[in-house]
């Protein structure tokens, strides 16, 4: 693993300690998927639980930094030279359904500049992270986005549509609509850190999705620029403006998705 920064080293060891218990809790789904109950109110500790061990470590390194977590909300509010944006499972159906494909997501703020970023997706060992300025990595490895430029020979990835949207069945035409215009084929996984972090390692040619939130994207944000991505905020498309329309793509077929997208809501 290549983390040269102090910065990196206590993200990454936070999101180390908490994928431990976070790794046995999934491992506990599949019993309670039989259960009449099932696995909601665990998931939401689990969840709790994960969130709770990378704020403490956190907090531990540097106790006067801001975090803004899904789970919890903002802590040393004040503090707005320094901040962590956590999300504890990204992913979270996947996890409560047994599907393996779901990560920690920690990014930091400087002056209100996203700088860091690192995505752990426990269950496949998959460490993506970046720093400003210094490239983005999978694993040990340095990675860039794909080098494709027709859209036809692409693969893309999708989300949603968010089941409180007032917009969602626009957002599910638009979703059909694409899958019949364009000539590629279209996954949609269910997490936007990993699907941000696919478009970063040339996986993916592109993923959007619309209406996530800050802690869905932030470090997705790094990543993907260090690896030579674009990102894109599309407006408007939702009432509530803390959420965000993003397109990301590798840069080279910006374009052609977007014009597509783009005759999409116009039609
Ligand atoms: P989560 O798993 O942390 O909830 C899946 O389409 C992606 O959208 C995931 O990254 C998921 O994050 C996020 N997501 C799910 N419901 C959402 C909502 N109501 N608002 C914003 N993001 C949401
Ligand atoms: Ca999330």
């Amino acid at each position: 693993m290549r983390l040269n920064s102090p910065r990196m080293t206590v993200i990454y060891n936070a999101c180390m300690k908490a994928s431990k218990s976070l790794i046995r809790d999934f491992g506990e789904i599949e019993k309670l998927q039989v259960s009449t109950k099932g696995p909601g109110d665990f998931v939401t500790a689990a969840d709790k639980r994960t969130e709770k061990i990378i704020i403490e470590e956190l907090l531990k390194a540097h106790p006067d930094y801001g975090i803004l977590s899904e789970e919890i909300g903002e802590i040393n509010k004040e503090n707005k030279e320094h901040r962590w944006i956590i999300d504890p499972i990204d992913g979270t159906l996947n996890f409560l359904n047994g599907i393996p494909h779901f990560a920690i997501s920690v990014g930091f703020e400087e002056k209100g500049e996203l700088v860091c970023g690192l995505i752990f997706d426990p269950i496949k060992n998959e460490t993506f992270f970046a720093e400003k300025g210094s490239g983005a990595f999978f694993n040990n490895s340095r990675i860039r986005v794909s080098k494709k430029n027709k859209l036809k020979n692409s693969i893309l990835a999708t989300g949603g549509p968010k089941f409180n949207s007032p917009k969602k069945n626009n957002i599910f035409q638009e979703y059909i609509k694409i899958s019949n215009l364009v000539d590629a084929p279209i996954r949609k996984f269910g997490s936007a850190a990993l699907g941000m972090s696919y478009v970063a390692a040339g996986r993916f040619d592109a993923y959007w999705e619309w209406e996530l939130n800050y802690w869905d994207i932030a470090a997705g944000i790094v990543i993907l620029k260090e690896a030579g991505g674009f990102i894109e905020f599309i407006e408007p498309g939702t009432i509530n403006s803390t959420k965000r329309n993003i397109l990301t793509t590798n840069s080279s077929i910006l374009d052609e998705l977007k014009a597509a997208l783009v005759k999409k809501n116009i039609e």
